[in-house]
């Protein structure tokens, strides 16, 4: 295995993840929509990262980009799926519909979409590794968390049903399910550029870093190919599942 596809690759876990892949060895396509960011990182990680320019929700771009790869960055042999956001956390029934399109459109249909595209060339060659960025929050519901944990309870299925279809063939999928992480712009796209709100959701914790992540993907590859972790929940050691909770009268 050696090269490598990561979406996300603009910011945060999928930043780090470039970073720690190209460390380990490979070479690795680096997509994200923001063209700037990507060339930042192509300037610091050198020839063997090729940043690319796109939005995973564009169907269309993706399948024509991609038929457009170098000789020297095909075939894909590991795709990390982890571009995706979480917008808002109003109860369900404040929420602003547009922003629920959007993590429909990125978190589950651009992952479908751009792992559908890179499938079938793994499926041929009999040979690959799929990792999914999931979330706790596809496990446990926590108010405001709606469509963001819906669809990352829907990554979750799919890895496992992924897994299913892949039995047989020689192609790995792993779901990671991380909680609270800082460090990357998650929160500051939750809340929609509100810095306050975003530095508030980390003040006074421990949390996991996108170099954990990172390290936690470079090992997830470097285990024997006969070995899957099917799926992966970490948190930081501040973070517990919380009870259920009761409304009293
Ligand atoms: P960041 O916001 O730092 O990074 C998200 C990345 O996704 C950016 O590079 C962004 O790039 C890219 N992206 C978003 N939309 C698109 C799109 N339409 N097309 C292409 N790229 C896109 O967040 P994190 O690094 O924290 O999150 C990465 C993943 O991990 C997400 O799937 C998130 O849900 C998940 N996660 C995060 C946790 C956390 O606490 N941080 C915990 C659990 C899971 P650009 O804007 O340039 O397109
Ligand atoms: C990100 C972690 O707890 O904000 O997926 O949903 S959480």
């Amino acid at each position: 295995m050696n090269i490598a596809l990561v979406t996300g690759a603009s910011s945060g876990f999928g930043q780090a993840i470039c970073r720690k892949l190209i460390a380990d060895g490979y070479k690795v396509v680096g997509v994200a929509r923001r063209a700037d960011k990507l060339q930042k990182l192509a300037d610091e990680l050198g020839v063997n990262f090729l940043p690319l320019p796109l939005d995973i929700t564009h169907k269309d771009a993706v399948g024509s980009i991609l038929l457009q790869l170098p000789k020297e960055f095909q075939p894909i042999d590991i795709l990390i799926n982890n571009a995706g956001l979480a917008l808002g956390l109003e109860p369900a029934y404040e929420a602003d519909c547009r922003d629920w399109e959007t993590m429909i459109e990125t978190n589950i249909i651009g992952l479908v979409n751009l792992t559908r595209q890179i499938l079938p060339e793994m499926v041929e060659r009999n040979f690959g590794y799929i990792i999914n960025l999931g979330s706790v929050a596809g496990t446990y519901a926590y108010k405001g968390g709606n469509i963001y944990g819906a669809s990352k309870a829907f990554v979750k299925q799919f890895s496992a049903n992924l897994r299913t279809d892949l039995l047989g063939k020689n192609i790995r999928v792993t779901n990671i399910e991380p909680g609270l992480c800082g460090g990357t712009e998650f929160s500051n796209v939750r809340f929609h550029g509100d810095e306050q709100k975003a530095a508030a959701v980390y003040q006074g914790v421990e949390f996991i870093t996108p170099e954990d992540i990172a390290n936690t993907v470079s090992w997830l590859i470097n285990t024997p190919t006969h070995f899957n972790v099917n799926s992966i929940e970490i948190m930081p050691v501040a973070q517990a599942s919380a009870g259920l909770s009761v409304c009293k009268k």
